[in-house]
């Protein structure tokens, strides 16, 4: 018997090497896993980075897919994509090749110490609420607030939305 589906959306980042490069590659890897079904991608945004200032803007979106793995399985596969694209864990919160967040899984909530859901920091970033917005406006996040509402909250500072397409 095959497990049941469940959908998650997963944010990208990146900010070194050729970020929109790095990111279209990330949305690849992910339509091409045979475990994952792809639904639909954000716009892409390109945003200041939060954190250390001394490092380049960040390009930023968000994919929503569907999956029968759980969420570590989910996570290690994202950790997999990021391997694959030569990410070295430097400095937190510095800069990277590629960052890809677990935000939300079917409702889900988890704590250990591999994985936190929702992903803790989501309602304090516009660069994650923008895309999230593209795919889930009325998406419920913490507080019994809409993804639209963390956004609307959160502001557009230091974010915009590019026109490359997908
Ligand atoms: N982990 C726990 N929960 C999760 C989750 N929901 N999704 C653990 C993914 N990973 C999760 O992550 C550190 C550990 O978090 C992992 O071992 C995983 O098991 P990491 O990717 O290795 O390190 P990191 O990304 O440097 O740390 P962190 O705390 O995840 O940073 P953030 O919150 O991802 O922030 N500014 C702009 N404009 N755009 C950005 O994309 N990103 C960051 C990184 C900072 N500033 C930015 C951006
Ligand atoms: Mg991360």
């Amino acid at each position: 018997m095959t497990a049941p589906h469940a959908q998650a959306f997963i944010a990208l980042g990146s900010n070194l090497e050729h970020p929109l490069k790095q990111v279209r590659q990330a949305i690849d890897a992910l339509r091409a896993h045979p475990d994952i079904e792809f639904i639909a991608q954000s716009h892409w945004y390109q945003s200041r980075p939060v954190g250390p200032q001394d490092q380049p803007d960040y390009i930023n979106g968000v994919a929503q897919v569907s999956t029968h793995l759980s969420p570590l399985a989910l996570l290690d596969v994202l950790q997999q994509i990021e391997h694959d694209h030569g990410r070295v864990r430097l400095t937190h919160w510095g800069p990277r090749t590629l960052d890809l967040d677990l935000l939300w899984f079917a409702g889900m909530t988890w704590q250990d110490e591999r994985l936190t859901l929702p992903h803790p920091r989501m309602c304090e970033r516009n660069f994650v609420l923008l895309p999230l917005c593209d795919l889930a406006p009325e998406l419920e996040l913490s507080q019994g607030l809409s993804a639209t509402q963390w956004a609307q909250a959160v502001g557009q500072a230091g974010i915009e939305r590019l026109h490359a397409t997908a």
